[in-house]
């Protein structure tokens, strides 16, 4: 591999540069144009100017180049915990990884210890890493999954010919880990769209082709499916592979009862076609009012749809709001203005800081005297900033009694306090429960952050009484979060289900650390959907002022 593709370490430290200054590059710009920039200490000129396209442009050919002509998936074996561009060096240059399933393979067949500086124990993490990314059991986490499949989608959609392409399975209901991935394509040119799908640069190799279906495996260590479907079809393809198989099964019985056949062609009365074209008219044939992708489990949805009570579903657009994420306060990667200003670009309205607190469970957790500081530099970013507010929030430690570990007169000042629980998590079912109905009729706790526990594919839930710690909330006004972090989805949809038929108010954070992490806010809407959540159970639906009046109840 050229030398020039890990000059981003020059990057690196320009980055560092910029990132502790006390003004943003941006606004030095503004003021000083190039020379400005170029007047930074450990800047030169052509830094400078790559700093000047990426404030007018928002990207760097060059590194976009240098990305494009760099051999290895960076951007996958950089997501593996413990994987940076220094060890992903090595790793091509020994042992010519080039992307996860080559360091799988690598890791599992012993190589990867034996390179100087790695070890055993490295090589373990990396396989834990691995793991992890894949959401256990051969599954990729649904927020890992997402952009690519989402990636592949569009290119499909540009391909000449193709007048239809979307996702379909498990990633479309947004499962919160996925299997594999099934794309559907109406095309008049199918033998193109087979060609490209098949040597797309991340397939690994090629495991059927056909006509109307093929399957490949991709390099991430999962399939894609394929297929080409006719135009009058498009909608009964899409509800049939959307699934699930036991939404699928119920539905095509309600056909049968109707003396209709469903199937992925259309729905038909004896020889004659009713529907096809769209999922609406398919499930409209069959007295069914249209299901959104994400309900289809079989959980009481069809019931409800015969009967038209479905309910109508939270939507993005609807969140306001993020309410939990840290900040280089605590464990987070980027300031408060850097979080603010981003979440703003999301079209957020607000946010909630809510960096770690607590006898020092988590690392860099904030002291009282801390806390002070914080709050002075929100209260001026407030007046500040414009159209986006931050909340004053905490995420606290609760004790094994369910006491945050935090004085109370501080707690108090906070404009929004979450309690967490991260260590004891294995406590007995019986102790557990009382811990978290302790917390939640705790007065100053206003929202229990990722109830569960539950680490997709590393951690169980907690042993505990939910219905317990529900009615408990339900009594005291307290909120149970929707935590939006990829491995953790947590209350998840069947939870969310169980919380809002106990009348219990949910709120959804992204927990980011850094700012990419703010997008994640989607899956949390998600996991609200698939929990058939409406508008009126989320807190952060709220205005910012009707938020304000919630809380201070
Ligand atoms: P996954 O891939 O394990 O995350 O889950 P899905 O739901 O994507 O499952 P997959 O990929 O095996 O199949 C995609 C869809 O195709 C599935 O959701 C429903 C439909 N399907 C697959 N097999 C059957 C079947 O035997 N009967 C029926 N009714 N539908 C099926
Ligand atoms: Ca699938
Ligand atoms: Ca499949
Ligand atoms: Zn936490």
């Amino acid at each position: 591999m050229n030398e020039v593709a890990f000059k981003p370490q020059a990057f690196e430290k320009a980055a560092r540069i910029l990132e502790n200054l006390s003004e943003d590059a941006a606004e030095i710009y503004a003021r000083g144009g190039l020379k400005a920039l170029k007047e930074i200490p450990g800047i030169g000129e052509s830094l400078a100017e790559k700093i000047e396209e990426f404030i007018k442009t928002g990207k760097i050919k060059y590194h976009a180049e240098l990305k494009k002509k760099c051999p290895v998936d960076l951007e996958h074996l950089t997501a593996v915990e413990g994987v940076g561009p220094k060890s992903i060096k090595v790793l091509y240059k020994k042992l010519g990884v080039k992307n996860l399933a080559d360091l799988e393979k690598a890791a599992k067949g012993g190589k990867v210890e034996k390179l100087p500086r790695f070890g055993p124990k490295i090589q373990e993490n990396i396989l834990r890493g691995i793991e992890f990314l894949k959401g256990g059991q051969g599954r990729l986490l649904l927020g890992f999954a997402l952009p690519l499949a989402r990636k592949i989608e569009k290119r499909l959609k540009e391909l000449k010919g193709v007048s239809e392409a979307a996702l379909a399975g498990s990633l479309r209901r947004r499962k919160e880990t996925v299997g594999d991935f099934d794309i559907l394509v109406v095309s008049k040119d199918p033998e193109r769209v087979m060609d490209y799908f098949c040597s797309m640069p991340e397939v690994e190799k090629i495991l059927a082709k056909g006509e109307t279906r093929s399957s490949v495996r991709l390099h991430l260590g999962l399939d894609a499916d394929l297929r080409v479907v006719r135009p009058e079809s498009f909608g009964s393809a899409l509800q049939y592979f959307t699934g699930s198989k036991d939404h699928n099964i119920k539905t095509r019985q309600i056909a049968q009862d109707k003396k209709l056949k469903l199937n992925e062609y259309g729905v038909f009365r004896r020889e004659k076609r009713l529907a096809g074209e769209t999922e609406k008219e398919v499930y409209a044939a069959l007295g069914m009012e249209y299901i959104e992708p994400e309900m289809r489990e079989d959980q009481g949805e069809i019931e409800l749809s015969l009967k038209g009570k479905l309910p109508k579903l939270v939507e993005l657009k609807d969140i306001k709001g993020d309410l939990q994420m840290h900040s280089t306060w605590s464990d987070g990667a980027y300031s408060i203005k850097e979080m603010a200003l981003a979440a703003k670009k999301l079209g957020r309205e607000y946010i909630a800081i809510t960096d770690h607190a607590g006898h020092l469970h988590i690392a860099h957790a904030l002291s009282p005297s801390d806390i002070k500081k914080q709050w002075q530099e929100i209260d001026k970013l407030n007046k500040d900033l414009k159209g986006i507010k931050i909340l004053k929030g905490i995420e606290v430690d609760l004790d094994d009694f369910g006491r945050p570990e935090l004085p109370e007169e501080i707690l108090a000042k906070f404009d929004l306090v979450l309690g967490s629980i991260h260590s004891k998590l294995r406590m007995p079912k019986e102790e557990m429960t009382k811990r978290l109905v302790a917390a939640a009729k705790n007065p100053l706790v206003d929202i229990l952050a990722h109830p569960t526990g539950r680490i997709l594919g590393r951690r169980e839930e907690m042993a505990m009484d939910l219905e317990e710690i529900l009615k408990a909330a339900k009594e005291s006004g307290t909120v149970l979060e929707i935590n939006a972090y990829p491995e953790r989805l947590d209350l998840n949809n069947q939870n969310i289900k169980k919380a809002k038929e106990a009348g219990v108010l949910l709120s959804i954070g992204t927990d980011a650390h850094s700012v990419p992490q703010l997008e994640y806010l989607e899956l949390g809407v998600s996991e609200a959907r698939r929990g058939w959540a409406e508008k009126k159970d989320i807190i952060n639906t709220m205005s910012y002022k009707k938020l304000r009046e919630f809380l201070k109840k």
